[in-house]
């Protein structure tokens, strides 16, 4: 059976692409999204690709990926600086765990520098847009190699 994917977005992913001024670009979520479907399918990975705006809802998901997924991707977006449930609920969490930002976060305010999920994290990537979304769904694949 094929590897399952939860890949969990936080508050405003899915303005990504309105806001041409801003740090992430052109690419509308609905893109980010299909070029992560494509990709995870070429790695022979089953992806659920998920967004909401509410840190419960992102709890409650990463709950449900202790039955239901083999990793978890996840951009928690601004919840990423504060959330103690949201590390909480990936420290409960058994398998790989890949942070990812659009932006560079280390490049930005101060107030993005230290992310919480970090600490539950197996690796990180950020600042490469939605490239970076493709490398990690590429590393949860090689994590789940057995
Ligand atoms: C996305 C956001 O919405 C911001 O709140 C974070 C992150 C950075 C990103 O780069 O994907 O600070």
């Amino acid at each position: 059976m094929p590897h399952r994917v939860f890949f969990l977005n936080g508050p405003n992913a899915n303005l990504y692409g309105l806001d041409t001024n801003g740090s992430y670009g052109s690419e509308s979520f609905a893109s980010i999204e299909a070029r992560c479907q494509r990709h995870a399918a070429a790695q022979g990975l089953t992806l659920d690709f998920r967004q909401s705006n509410h840190e419960g809802v992102l709890v409650d998901w990463i709950q449900e990926a202790r039955l239901n997924a083999d990793a978890v991707v996840i951009n928690a977006a601004g919840l990423s600086y504060s959330s103690v449930p949201i590390l909480d609920a990936l420290l409960a969490f058994d398998g790989p765990v890949i942070e990812a930002h659009m932006s560079n976060i280390w490049k930005r305010e101060r107030f993005r520098h230290h992310s919480c999920v970090s600490r539950a994290a197996t690796g990180v990537i950020a600042g490469l847009g939605a490239l970076g979304y493709e490398l990690a769904l590429t590393a949860v694949a090689e994590l789940l190699k057995p």
